[in-house]
């Protein structure tokens, strides 16, 4: 059974482009459906996309779930090595759970063969995990930030868990509870799991290995330690407090530290939560749905 279960898990990172480096020959498509969040991170511009797995200072157009299935069907027939299909925002895909299993619905029903994925900040994860089980999700992302609430309530302003609006020391420990129990639980269920990390100089910077460690003990796949984007532009919090992302230096560091424990993803693209393509070579979407339309 061990053989079988490897073979499994060969074949869910085979195909996936985020799960493994090979993967570059396929494609992945996220689907905008879920606006709302049930936290907020410093590193956040809510008019944006979710930088949980996607780069802020783009805003994505919502779609429903039927849209969603269309979208994906002329996806489909135009990039045809498309074999993901990840929700990851514009806000967090576990807070919009009726859209979102709506859409994994819809898209299982046009290919019953495509890899979905979903990307959460975890807090809502115990709740939902047998729901995404039963929709067929077998590859998850889980942004971790930290597993010490003294950073976390740097990173986190609130949390809103059980009707109540969390704040300070509080609100970040619940976050990271729910996470770990989040990640134990999918792992256990045997899917496989990604953990984002947003490196943020002076704040968790630190506290990467130690992260690294927690996370190789709980038995995630991989790990991907993400630069912070603070551009002031953007509106973050963290660029009007004057946070600044980490140099190239710091972030190689930080990944070689963390690469003691965890096997370290290093050619994520911070991609839009309506991304289309292969990574780093997204194709237009509005061009593909909109072909007459003058879109520059
Ligand atoms: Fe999307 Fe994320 Fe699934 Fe990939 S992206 S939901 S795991 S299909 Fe990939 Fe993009 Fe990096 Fe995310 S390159 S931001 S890691
Ligand atoms: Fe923003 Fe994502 Fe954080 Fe929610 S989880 S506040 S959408 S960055």
């Amino acid at each position: 059974p061990k053989d079988t279960k490897t073979q499994e898990q060969a074949a869910l990172v085979e195909k996936h482009p985020c799960f493994s480096k090979e993967g570059h020959r396929y494609a992945r498509m996220h689907l905008p459906v879920a606006p709302a969040c049930n936290i907020q991170c410093n590193y956040c511009n809510r008019k944006f996309d979710c930088s949980n797995e996607t780069r802020p200072g783009v805003v994505s157009k919502l779609l429903s779930p039927a849209m969603a299935a269309r979208r994906f069907q002329k996806v489909k027939q135009h990039v045809p090595e498309t074999q993901v299909v990840g929700i990851a925002g514009p806000g967090d895909p576990l807070a919009n759970p009726k859209a979102t299993l709506a859409s994994l619905k819809a898209i299982a029903k046009v290919d019953s063969e495509v890899h979905l994925c979903i990307s959460t900040n975890g807090l809502a994860l115990p709740d939902q995990l047998d729901d995404l089980i039963a929709a067929g999700v077998k590859h998850l992302t889980i942004t971790i930030n930290c597993i010490d609430a003294d950073i976390g309530q740097k990173i986190y302003p609130w949390v809103y868990f059980n009707q109540q609006r969390l704040r300070g020391r509080k609100a970040a420990q619940t976050l990271i509870d729910r996470q770990l129990i989040g990640l134990e639980a999918a792992i256990k269920a045997g899917m496989l799991v990604k953990v984002n990390t947003v490196l943020i100089p002076g704040i968790n910077d630190h506290h990467i290995e130690a992260l690294a460690e927690e996370l190789g003990r709980y038995g995630a796949f991989i790990h991907n330690v993400m630069p912070l984007i603070s551009d002031p532009a953007h509106g973050t919090y963290f660029g009007l407090m004057g946070q600044r992302g980490p140099t190239k230096e710091e972030l190689d560091n930080a990944r070689a530290l963390a690469g003691q424990s965890m096997s370290q993803m290093t050619h994520c693209q911070q991609c839009r939560a309506d991304a289309v393509g292969k990574l780093g070579q997204d194709i237009d979407i509005a061009a593909l749905e909109n072909p007459t339309a003058n879109t520059s």
